[in-house]
């Protein structure tokens, strides 16, 4: 009987070790980009563009072009990059504190103007590369170092759903969300991914695919734990989407 392989390292993911804490999502998630784009052949034509935060080192790990971004300033890089470069993959990758903190200004006007960019934005509600502060998407409750006691609304406000506003807006073609936390998500996170760098070849717009991921130093969990605290915690609260 011919053996099937079920698992093996994407070619495009280079040899150098990850420096991402273990149980934290960035490294599968990394995994899942550097798939979609060896499976749609660009990896001569695609160029990420990582600011600052636990992300800011792919382009160590992902054998395609990068550009590095002030913190905030992904979406309005990839702008200027994509305009200049229409026939390239212009994506970003940024976490929630980036994203949805110093980068809201950035990531909404790319949106309402239909740039034809990928914002890949993975939100595991907190500051992870700076010691696990609240962010804006920390949930009410929520336990971080800056919230010792839990988020709480009347002090903190309410946590930040990003993806329900910016899919809203008109220049938003696409928005999914997903987490690679079980081996179906990761099939489901791999297809969403591929549809949103192929709408953004035929030039619909923005498209915005959250991954909803798990910073276990932040949550100060093991691995095992944050990914049955991220299904118990956090997809109630940001739902995953069909597709
Ligand atoms: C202008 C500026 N302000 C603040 C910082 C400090 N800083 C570094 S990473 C970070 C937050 C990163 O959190 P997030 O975007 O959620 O990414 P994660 O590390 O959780 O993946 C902050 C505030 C900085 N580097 N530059
Ligand atoms: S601090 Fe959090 S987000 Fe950063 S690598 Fe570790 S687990 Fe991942």
């Amino acid at each position: 009987m011919a053996e099937e392989l079920v698992y093996k390292k994407p070619r495009l993911l280079t040899d150098k070790d990850f420096h991402f804490c273990p149980g934290c999502s960035h490294g599968t998630i990394h995994k899942v980009i550097a798939e979609v784009i060896d499976q749609m052949g660009m990896e001569n034509s695609s160029i990420g563009i990582t600011p600052v935060g636990c992300s800011v080192l792919a382009y160590n790990y992902i054998d395609i072009d990068w550009v590095q971004a002030a913190h905030g300033r992904a979406c309005a890089v990839a702008t200027g990059i994509k305009r200049l470069n229409p026939s390239k993959l212009v994506f970003t990758y940024q976490g929630d504190g980036d994203l949805a903190a110093i980068g809201t200004g950035e990531t909404i006007h790319a949106a309402n103007r239909g740039d034809n960019i990928v914002v890949i934005y993975v939100n595991n509600a907190v500051y992870g590369m700076t010691g696990g502060q609240m962010a804006p998407t920390t949930l009410l409750g929520m336990k971080t170092v800056t919230t010792p006691n839990g988020r709480d609304a009347k002090l903190h406000g309410y946590p930040f759903k990003v993806g329900e506003m910016i899919s809203q807006l008109e220049g938003v073609c696409y928005f999914t969300r997903q987490s690679v936390h079980t081996a179906a998500g990761v099939r489901r996170a791999r297809k969403a991914l591929r549809r949103a760098f192929e709408l953004s070849m035929e030039g619909r717009g923005l498209s915005f695919v959250e991954f909803v991921g798990t910073c276990s130093s932040g949550w100060k969990m093991s691995a095992v734990e944050a990914n049955k605290w991220l299904d118990e915690n956090m997809l109630p609260f940001y739902p995953l989407s069909a597709e």
